[in-house]
C-alpha cells in the first residue's frame, strides 16, 4: 500500500454514549483503512470500544442505505429508489398542503431520538423552529424526571470530573452497569479499588459490573429509596453526620431527620430484600470513608419512584458530607450539555405543541412526522401502538443509516452521511471534553448531511413564499456550526468557532474539578434542600423518601429488565454478534424456569396484558427468580421487538416512563 496516500483525521464518536471517544482515522484513496483510538483524549486515552473498532464494517455494511426510497404503502416492503429531487418534491409538496390547509405547519411533527448527539444533528429541531409552529413529540426514554430531582435538591445539574473517582476511598455504584455501558469509567474504579477503595455494586442483577464488587448488593427492584434512606438513619444514629455541612449549607434537615426517624428499619430491608449483615458492612464502610462517590444508572431512573430514590441516596451523600469533596459526589448525567445554539430548546419549544408519544392518538391531526435520528418501533414503549400511529399519520419520512424497523413503517427513508462523511462538534455529557470532528471521506453513495437536506429544503420553502421558513441559509457544513457558538460555549470552553478547536484532540472545560466545591446550590435558597417547595408544589413528594410502586403479582410474577447491551448502543450495531448473541434470548433463573417446566434454549412465550412474543430461554444464574432479563436492542435475525410488552407508563410530560416497572409471565409455546 502506498503509505504517501494515508492521511489522517480526526473523529468523535457521536453515539449516546458518555465516553465521546476520539479516533485517529487513516484514509487512504478516499476511503477508510484503519481506526485507532486518540491516545490524547485525556478520559479515554486511546481506547475505543468493540464498536469503535467496528466503524469500517458499519460504515460499508451491505446493508447501508444508498439512495432516497419511497413507499406508497407504509409497511408494504414495495420501496422503490428514487432521485432527491423527487424526493424534496414529495416533502415540499406535503409541508405546502399542511400549510394551506391549516394555516401552520402544526400538523408537521419532529420525533428526533438520540442516535446522534453531534451538535450537527441539532439542526433539524432548528429548521423545525424555523417554521414558525410545529408539533414536536417527546420521546418518552429521553425525558427524564431524575433530573428534576436532582433539579430540586441540588439546583441546577452538575457533575465533577468522572476521572477524580480514582481518589474516592469508597465507590458505590447504584443501578449503573459501567462494565457494559460506560466502559472507560472502569480503569478509574480499579484505580481507586488498587489504592484501597471498597467498590460497592447495587443492583438485582449481578452483572459484570458487580464481579468487581467488594460487597454486591442484589436488591429487589426499584426499593433503592428504602435502602438509602435505612443508610441515612444508620449514620445519624451513629452520630456520622458531617454538622459542618448540614447547618450552614442545608435547608430543611430536621424536617428530614424527623421523617427518618420514623421509618421502621425492619420493614424497610425487608422490602429491599437486603440482609443486615450487609447494611451493618455498608455503615461500617460509610462511617470510616473519606470520600465517597455515587455512580447513579438508568437502572434507578427507569423505575416510577426512581426520582425519589435518585433524591434519597443525594440525601446520603449529603448526610455524609460528600457533595463537593474531592473523590466524592454524586455522578450522574453531567452538567447541561445542550449549550449551542441550535440546541437551545427553551428557544426551540417557544411556540410549539409538545406532544408525549402516549399522547399521539389522541393529539392528531398529525399530518406528517419526520425522523431523525431515532429508532422508535423498536426504542419506545408500547411499541405497537407506536406503530399503529406511524401507520395513521399520512406521510412518514425517516433519515437514517439502516432500513430499520422504523424505516420500513416510514413512505420516504432518507440515506445520510455518517460521522466520517460530515463536519460536527461533539459535546460530552459525561466527561469534560468538547471536540470537533472532521469529514474524512466522501458520502456513501447518495447520501446527504442533515444540514444539506435542511439548507435544500429551506431553499426550497423560501423561493414559494420567504415567509414559510426563516431558516438561514449557510454555504457550508462549518459555516453553519459556526454559527452555533455562543457566550455560553466560550465561557465553558474559551472557544469561538470551529477553528479555535482544530488541530487539537479535544477542549476541557473551565470547570472546577469537583462540581459544588463552594457548597453554593443553584436552589431558591441557595442550599441542598431536604425539603423543596418546588418538588412540592409539582405534585412530588417535597422530601426524598422511599415511595411505593408496583411489584409483580401472580398474574405477572416477573420483573422484565431490558437493560443496555455491551455490543450495542441502543437500537444500532446490530451486526455486531462478538459471541453469537444475534439472537434474542430471554435470561430466566434455572429454578424458576424449572418451576415452569422450562428447558434451557427452548422457545416460549413471554406475555403481559400489552401484548407478547416469542423468544429463546436461556438459563442463568445471574438473575435472581423474579426477574427475567433480555437486554435492549435491534434483533433483525429474530424479529423479536421488545418494548411490545414495556408500557408507555403514565400519561403527561411531566411524567417519567418506567420502562423497568414492567412485569411478564412465561410459558411454553
Ligand atoms: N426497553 C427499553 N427501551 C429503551 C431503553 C431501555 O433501557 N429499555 N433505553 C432507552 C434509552 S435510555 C434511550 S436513550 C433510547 C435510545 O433510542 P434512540 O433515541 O432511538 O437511539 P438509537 O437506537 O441509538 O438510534 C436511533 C437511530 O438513529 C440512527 N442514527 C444514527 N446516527 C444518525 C445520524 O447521524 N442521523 C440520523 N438521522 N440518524 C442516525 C440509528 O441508525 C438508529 O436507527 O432507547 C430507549 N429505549
Ligand atoms: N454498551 C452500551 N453502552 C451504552 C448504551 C448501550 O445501549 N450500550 N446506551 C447508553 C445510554 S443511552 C444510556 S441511557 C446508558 C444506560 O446505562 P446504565 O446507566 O448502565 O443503565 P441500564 O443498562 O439501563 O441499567 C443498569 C443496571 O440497572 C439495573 N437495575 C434495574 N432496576 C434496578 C433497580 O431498581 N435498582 C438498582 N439498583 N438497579 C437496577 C439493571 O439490572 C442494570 O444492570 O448507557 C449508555 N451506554
Ligand atoms: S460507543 Fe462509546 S465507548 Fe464505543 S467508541 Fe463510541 S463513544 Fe467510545
Ligand atoms: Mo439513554
Amino acid at each position: 500500500m502506498n503509505k504517501q496516500a494515508t492521511r489522517i483525521y480526526k473523529n468523535v464518536c457521536p453515539r449516546n454514549c458518555p465516553s465521546s471517544c476520539t479516533m485517529n482515522t487513516y484514509v487512504e484513496n478516499a476511503s477508510l483503512a484503519h481506526i485507532t483510538g486518540d491516545p490524547a483524549h485525556p478520559y479515554t486515552k486511546g481506547k475505543l470500544c468493540a464498536k469503535g473498532f467496528s466503524y469500517i464494517e458499519k460504515n460499508s455494511h451491505r446493508d447501508r442505505l444508498k439512495f432516497p426510497y419511497y413507499q406508497k404503502v407504509k409497511g408494504s416492503g414495495k420501496f422503490r429508489p428514487i432521485t432527491w429531487e423527487k424526493a424534496f418534491d414529495l416533502i415540499i409538496s406535503e409541508m405546502i398542503n399542511i400549510h394551506r390547509r391549516y394555516g401552520s405547519f402544526l400538523p408537521l411533527s419532529l420525533y428526533k431520538g438520540t442516535g446522534n448527539i453531534g451538535v450537527h444533528h441539532f439542526v433539524t429541531d432548528e429548521f423545525f423552529s424555523s417554521l414558525g409552529e410545529t408539533t414536536r413529540i417527546i420521546a418518552s426514554p429521553s425525558f427524564s424526571a431524575s433530573f428534576k430531582a436532582i433539579d430540586y435538591d441540588l439546583g441546577a445539574v452538575k457533575m465533577s470530573d468522572p476521572a477524580s473517582i480514582m481518589d474516592s476511598s469508597m465507590v458505590i455504584i447504584w443501578g449503573a452497569n459501567p462494565a457494559a455501558t460506560n466502559i472507560h469509567l472502569i480503569p478509574f474504579i480499579i484505580e481507586a479499588k488498587i489504592k484501597g477503595a471498597k467498590i460497592v455494586v447495587i443492583d438485582p442483577v449481578y452483572t459484570q459490573t458487580a464481579e468487581l464488587a467488594d460487597l454486591y448488593i442484589q436488591l429487589r427492584p426499584s426499593t433503592d429509596g428504602a435502602l438509602a434512606t435505612v443508610l441515612t438513619k444508620g449514620l445519624f444514629e451513629k452520630n456520622a453526620v458531617d454538622k459542618d455541612f448540614l447547618t450552614p449549607h442545608s435547608y430543611g434537615v430536621d424536617a428530614f431527620f424527623k421523617m427518618i426517624d420514623g421509618i421502621n428499619v425492619r420493614e424497610y430491608l425487608l422490602k429491599c430484600s437486603v440482609p443486615h449483615e450487609a447494611i451493618d458492612l455498608l455503615l461500617k464502610w460509610l462511617t470510616e470513608a473519606e470520600a465517597v462517590s455515587y455512580v447513579i444508572g438508568d437502572g434507578l431512573s427507569k423505575h416510577s419512584n426512581g426520582g425519589q430514590a435518585i433524591r434519597a441516596i443525594e440525601a446520603l451523600a449529603v448526610v455524609r458530607g460528600d457533595i463537593g469533596k474531592t473523590g466524592g459526589g454524586i455522578f450522574f448525567r453531567g452538567n447541561d450539555s445542550l449549550l449551542f445554539n441550535n440546541q437551545d430548546f427553551n428557544r426551540l419549544n417557544g411556540s410549539n405543541r409538545l406532544v408525549h408519544t402516549s399522547q399521539l392518538q389522541e393529539s392528531l391531526p398529525i399530518d406528517m412526522m419526520w425522523i431523525s435520528c431515532a429508532n422508535p418501533l423498536t426504542q419506545e414503549p408500547n411499541s405497537k401502538y407506536m406503530e399503529q400511529v406511524m401507520k395513521d399519520i399520512p406521510f412518514v419520512v425517516t433519515v437514517d443509516h439502516f432500513l430499520t424497523p422504523t424505516a420500513q413503517m416510514s413512505n420516504l427513508v432518507l440515506p445520510t452521511t455518517t460521522h466520517f462523511e460530515e463536519m460536527d462538534v461533539v459535546m460530552s455529557w459525561w466527561h469534560n471534553e468538547l471536540a470537533l470532528n472532521e469529514k474524512a471521506i466522501s458520502p456513501y453513495y447518495e447520501s446527504k448531511s442533515e444540514w444539506s437536506m435542511m439548507k435544500e429544503l429551506a431553499l426550497r420553502l423560501q423561493q414559494l413564499s420567504p415567509e414559510l421558513c426563516s431558516f438561514p441559509i449557510h454555504y457550508s457544513e462549518e459555516e453553519y456550526l459556526n454559527a452555533q457558538f455562543n457566550d455560553k460555549v466560550f465561557s465553558r470552553y474559551s472557544v469561538q468557532s470551529v477553528s479555535d478547536l482544530r488541530g487539537s484532540s479535544t477542549v476541557a472545560a473551565n470547570l472546577p474539578k469537583t462540581a459544588w466545591d463552594d457548597r453554593q446550590f443553584d436552589t431558591k435558597t441557595g442550599k441542598f434542600q431536604f425539603y423543596s417547595e418546588a418538588a412540592k408544589q409539582a405534585n412530588q413528594q417535597p422530601m426524598g423518601i422511599f415511595t411505593e410502586v408496583k411489584m409483580p403479582t401472580n398474574d405477572y410474577p416477573f420483573w422484565l429488565m431490558t437493560p443496555h447491551h455491551p455490543y450495542a448502543i441502543n437500537s444500532q450495531f446490530h451486526f455486531l454478534h462478538l459471541s453469537g448473541e444475534e439472537e434474542a434470548i430471554v435470561e430466566i433463573n434455572p429454578k424458576a424456569a424449572k418451576e415452569l417446566n422450562i428447558f434451557n434454549g427452548e422457545i416460549v412465550t413471554v406475555f403481559n396484558e400489552q401484548s407478547s412474543i416469542e423468544i429463546k430461554a436461556v438459563y442463568s444464574h445471574q438473575v435472581p427468580k423474579d426477574i427475567v432479563i433480555i437486554y435492549q436492542r435491534w434483533y433483525p435475525h429474530s424479529q423479536v421487538t421488545i418494548n411490545y410488552l414495556v408500557p408507555a407508563g403514565p400519561k403527561g410530560i411531566a411524567l417519567e416512563p418506567a420502562l423497568y416497572d414492567t412485569f411478564v409471565n412465561i410459558k411454553k409455546l
